[in-house]
C-alpha cells in the first residue's frame, strides 16, 4: 500500500488537521516541513516568509526564541494564511497527563494550544498523557504526533516501546494523527493498516551532511520517502544552516522530497 496518493490518504482521517495537512501537501506539491530552530524573532519571521511557499508545515521550538512575544505569534499566523502551511510546535510533552501537560499545552507564556495545529509527545508516562492533551486539543480540532522512533544516535527507544506507542495511537485515532519515526512503521512488523491511517514525519534529513557532531544522524529525502516510505521530511539546518540561501535550499529539499514521493508511486 505504498502507492496511495496523499489525497487518497486524507479520506482515512476524521481529524480536520490531518485532512488539511494532506490537502496542503497535494495542493502545494510539497512534503517538506521546515524545522525553524533559530533564536531571534526577526530571523524566524524572515525565514518563515521566504520558505513559506515551499513547505506544508512549519515546525517550531518556540522556547528557543530569546525575544518571544505575542506579536511573534500574530505575525506567524499572518504568514500561515499568506503561505498556507500548518504549524507544528515540537514541544515533545513527556509528563503526567492529568494536570501538568494540560497546563503546559494551554497555559504559560506560550499558550501553545491557541496557535499550534500539531504538537507531539513521548508516550513514556503512559496513555494518560494522550488523554490530557486530548482534553485541550480535540475541541480545537488539533492533532497529536507520537514519538515512535528518534533520529539521534544511542537513543533508548526499543522495538517494544515503538509497538506500545502504536497501540496507544490506535486507541486515540480521533486525536493522534501520526508519528515521528524513521519511516512508515508497522505494529510487530505485520503489514497492518496503520500505514495509511497515520501520518509519518521523519526528522534527521540532509542532502549534504551525515551527522552534526552532536548525535544527529542524517538520511537523504530519497532514503526517507522512497525507501522508508515516510510521508513528510523534516529539514532544519539543511535549509537555514550558515551561509545558505534559504530559498534555494528550500526548493532543493522540496524537489528532492516530491520526486522521491513520485518515484514511490510508480
Ligand atoms: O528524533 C527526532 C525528533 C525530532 S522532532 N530527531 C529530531 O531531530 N527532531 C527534530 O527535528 C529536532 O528537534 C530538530 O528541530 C529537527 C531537526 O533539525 P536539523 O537541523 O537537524 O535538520
Amino acid at each position: 500500500m505504498t502507492n496511495v496518493t496523499y489525497s487518497e490518504r486524507a479520506t482515512n482521517f476524521n481529524n480536520k488537521t490531518a485532512r488539511k495537512l494532506f490537502e496542503i501537501i497535494e495542493h502545494k506539491k510539497t512534503n517538506l516541513a521546515l524545522a525553524l530552530d533559530v533564536s531571534t524573532k526577526q530571523e524566524f519571521l524572515d525565514i518563515a516568509d521566504k520558505v513559506g511557499p515551499y513547505i506544508c508545515c512549519l515546525k517550531t521550538h518556540i522556547d528557543i526564541l530569546i525575544d518571544f512575544d505575542n506579536d511573534l505569534i500574530e505575525q506567524l499566523k499572518k504568514l500561515q494564511i499568506k503561505h498556507n502551511f500548518l504549524i507544528f510546535e515540537d514541544r515533545k510533552f513527556a509528563d503526567i497527563g492529568s494536570n501538568t501537560v494540560k497546563n503546559q499545552y494551554s497555559q504559560g507564556i506560550y499558550r501553545i494550544a491557541e496557535w499550534a495545529d500539531i504538537i507531539d509527545a513521548h508516550c513514556l508516562p503512559g496513555e494518560g498523557i494522550i488523554n490530557g492533551l486530548k482534553e485541550i486539543g480535540l475541541p480545537l480540532n488539533r492533532g497529536l504526533l507520537l514519538l515512535a522512533e528518534m533520529s539521534s544516535k544511542g537513543n533508548l527507544i526499543t522495538r517494544n516501546y515503538t509497538n506500545s506507542t502504536i497501540e496507544m495511537a490506535l486507541n486515540h485515532k480521533d486525536f493522534v494523527i501520526g508519528f515521528i519515526a524513521s519511516g512508515k512503521i508497522t505494529l510487530n512488523d505485520n503489514n497492518n493498516n496503520i500505514q495509511n491511517d497515520f501520518i509519518f514525519m521523519t526528522p534527521g534529513v540532509g542532502l549534504s551532511n551525515k551527522e552534526d557532531g552532536l548525535g544527529q544522524q542524517y538520511r537523504t529525502p530519497r532514503e526517507v520517502i522512497t525507501e522508508s516510505k515516510s510521508d513528510i521530511i523534516i529539514v532544519g539546518r539543511g535549509i537555514y544552516g550558515s551561509g545558505k540561501d534559504v530559498i534555494t535550499e528550500a526548493k532543493r529539499y522540496r524537489d528532492a522530497g516530491w520526486n522521491a514521493y513520485l518515484e514511490r508511486l510508480k
